[in-house]
């Protein structure tokens, strides 16, 4: 029996952020199957295993040692944390990284016809929530008081019968608001998908899979917030040209075969490039003007 360490990460096993975690996890290189229904999945060349789990269960998981990692929501994990913390359970976790995907944001929302007056407003209301602790350290912070009442789902629905004041959920669009004749009144909480691991330190084996792993995640992150631009530019505008360039980077000016007016200029955008920005070199004289997604990055 092979009895080398293996690195268990816990991930979503289906909702909002299992697709993203588990391009992620491909992206950086790892074989996994998840398409079979255990709960534990091999990763066939690393000594990982990916433990498919419901996201409110992850943070537990990760605290508690059972996993070394697991990706999971700002928003789950410090719900969790505060929740275990009360408890007197083990609530002590490392973010190790902040990843680019899951982006939502947990706001107070009231009926339409509500006059809102700022926060004093919401002084003694009831709310519907997933998230009691989040809306607590809120409301302690600003010096309000409100009461709960916990719902895992259809949260929206319940001032419309009655169960309560307001809500207190997340958002994305803003369209699940708008469906149900609600208005966000103040967001309480920013959240992200992020990587964490447990507080303990990992075994040396372990630690070593990890290090390989990490430089892997930034680079699938960095990849996907970064563009490859390559464009012929007239000799004369190479200045004017670089310095429409977004992102950090310096540009590689490579001379063209057979051409003394044109030069070659390549450049990987670290920020979002716009049509703008390729109508601008445009009218510069530039010409076949590529903007290319990039699948890694290193270094
Ligand atoms: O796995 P488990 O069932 O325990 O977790 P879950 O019920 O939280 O799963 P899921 O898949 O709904 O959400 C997983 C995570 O995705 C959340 O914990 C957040 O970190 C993240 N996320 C990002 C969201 C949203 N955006 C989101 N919009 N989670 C939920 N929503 C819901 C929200 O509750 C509301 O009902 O979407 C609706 C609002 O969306 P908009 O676009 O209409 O504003």
């Amino acid at each position: 029996m092979n009895t080398e360490p293996r690195l268990r990460i816990a991930m979503q096993k289906t909702g909002r952020l299992s697709d993203d975690t588990q391009s992620l996890l491909k992206r950086c290189g790892l074989k996994l199957n998840v398409s079979d229904r255990r709960l534990l999945a091999h990763v066939s060349n690393m000594p990982i295993d990916i433990m498919r789990v419901r996201s409110s269960d992850i943070p537990g998981l990760v605290m508690d040692g059972v996993c070394d990692l697991g990706i999971v929501g700002d928003n789950t994990l410090q719900e969790t944390a505060l929740e275990r913390a009360l408890m007197g359970q083990k609530s002590e976790y490392i973010r190790t990284i902040g990843l680019n995907f899951g982006g939502c944001h947990l706001s107070i929302a009231m009926p339409e016809e509500f006059n809102y007056q700022g926060l004093q407003s919401l002084n003694g209301l009831r709310f519907a929530t997933t998230y009691p602790q989040l809306l607590n350290r809120f409301a302690r912070e600003n010096g309000i008081n409100v009461d709960f009442c916990l719902l895992k789902g259809s949260v929206e629905v319940a001032p419309r019968v009655g169960l309560s004041d307001g809500i207190c959920d997340l958002v994305s669009t803003g369209a699940t608001l708008e469906a149900n004749g609600l208005k966000e009144v103040e967001v309480i909480f920013k959240s992200k998908a992020s990587l964490i691991q447990t507080s303990t330190a990992l075994p040396p084996e372990k630690q070593k899979i990890l290090d390989t792993l990490l430089p892997r995640i930034k680079g699938v992150m960095k990849a996907k917030e970064s563009k490859y631009i390559m464009l012929h530019a007239p000799k004369d505008k190479v200045e004017e040209v670089s310095a429409l360039m977004p992102g950090k980077e310096t540009p590689t000016i490579l001379p063209l075969a057979g051409r003394d007016d044109l030069v070659a200029i390549h450049v990987v955008a670290t920020e979002t490039f716009f049509w703008e920005t390729m109508e601008q070199l445009k009218s510069l004289g530039c010409n076949s003007i590529l903007v290319m997604p990039i699948e890694k990055m290193m270094g």
